[in-house]
């Protein structure tokens, strides 16, 4: 039985937007129908829709009366519209904030009943379900959805500790497009130009916001290049970009360092990196450092929240305490200057994600939760 399956999330770069397009895709792969609601097209999707994929855009228009765009409003208005039209038979929302409760504002409209799973994804629990105006939203949002999905163990229990729901929820990893995201020596592609160096190139991919502390990352790479020769590559953009290029400048490393923006397609470059660094203060799961993982890229990252059930320390990478950047610095250099321990890690880290993170194996999960819950719908 193929379904009828409503994603709503954000568009824009981040992990919660990118899992939902990638998630999309590949049930659209499997047969089903997909419709895609938001603000714009997810970035991921670019180029990626299909006859199955549809992507319908929420209204922003507004008017003077209102302080702002009631985006809440608008969304559970297209939502409602898309579920009539389209006869869908689940809605499945990423991230908690708006798009559970536009969801629900949605089903209220409707006469049918939607099933709605909500997946929580981390500040949406971590940051803003902790801030007093929007607790009783999020808990709300947590109560009324048919499922809730977390995208690790640490998440889930730190969602039971903080809001203890009166339901089970189900814990559901993020997965990883493991025919995309895969060893440079499998793609046989000549090397673009950034690459073409003898230096070892260390990589960052980020959205920038002030939780991935990415001064720690230019202070380790300060370290690193000291050591061994080297270039840090930054991928992303976002609101503490400009002061991590501003003290790349006052350390003097700043001809070291390779600022590249946004890029829809992390799998190009990913894979060219000797070691991936990740310096968050904070991550439910980490998914950027499981795609260069995935791309046979060891990660040094900081030992935070469902990251250290992404990477395994001393195994596929290492893991040091947030905001010790020198540990950041020795554990990669570490790494760089043992090619035998590199490459075992790069094939460890390949293989866990084969293992555990593979879309065989979760968009199957989350497949089969959808037709449970459309089973007991009939019943
Ligand atoms: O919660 C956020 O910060 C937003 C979200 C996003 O859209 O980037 O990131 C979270 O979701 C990702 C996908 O599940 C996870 O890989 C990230 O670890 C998580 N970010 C944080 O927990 C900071």
């Amino acid at each position: 039985m193929k379904m009828k399956i409503g994603i709503v999330c954000y568009p824009t770069y981040g992990g919660s937007g990118t899992i939902a397009a990638e998630l999309g895709c590949h049930l659209a792969v499997r047969g089903h129908h997909i419709h895609f609601m938001s603000f714009a097209l997810p970035f991921r999707l670019k180029q990626r829709c299909t006859s199955n994929i549809k992507y319908h855009p929420v209204d922003l228009s507004t008017y003077e009366v209102l302080l702002t765009q009631p985006y809440t409003l608008t969304l559970a208005s297209k939502i409602a519209e898309v579920v009539e039209r389209e006869e869908l038979e689940i809605l499945h929302v990423h991230y908690a904030i708006p798009h559970t409760i536009s969801a629900l504002l949605a089903r209220q409209i409707l006469r049918r009943k939607i099933k709605i799973v909500t997946t929580l994804h981390g500040t949406d629990i971590t940051l803003v379900g902790q801030m007093p105006s929007y607790r009783p939203i999020i808990k709300l949002a947590i109560e009324h959805s048919d499922v809730v999905t977390c995208v690790s163990q640490w998440l889930k229990k730190r969602t039971q500790e903080c809001f203890q729901p009166r339901k089970r929820l189900k814990m559901i990893y993020n997965f990883v497009d493991v025919e995309r995201f895969k060893p440079f020596a499998e793609k046989c592609k000549p090397r673009p130009a950034l690459f073409r160096t003898a230096d070892k190139i260390i990589m960052h991919a980020s959205n920038f916001r002030p939780l991935k502390r990415p001064c720690d990352l230019i202070r380790a790479f300060a370290i690193i290049q000291e050591k061994v020769k080297s270039r840090l590559i930054l991928i992303g953009d976002g609101p503490e970009h400009q002061r991590a290029v501003q003290l790349a400048k006052d350390l003097g490393i700043r001809r070291k360092v390779r600022t590249i923006g946004q890029v829809n397609d992390p799998e190009n470059f990913f894979p060219y990196a000797d070691i991936f660094l990740m310096s968050s203060e904070i991550e439910s799961f980490g998914l950027t450092a499981a795609e260069a993982m995935s791309c046979g890229v060891p990660v040094v990252g900081t030992r935070v929240g469902g990251l250290c059930e992404v990477v395994d320390d001393g195994v596929n990478g290492y893991l040091v305490p947030p905001g010790d950047y020198r540990a950041l610095a020795d554990k990669s250099i570490t790494i760089l200057q043992n090619p035998c321990l590199h490459r075992s890690m790069s094939t460890k880290a390949r293989e866990k994600i084969l293992k555990k993170f593979s879309p065989h194996k979760i968009v199957g999960q989350i497949e089969l939760m959808y037709y449970r819950l459309l089973g007991e719908q009939k019943r």
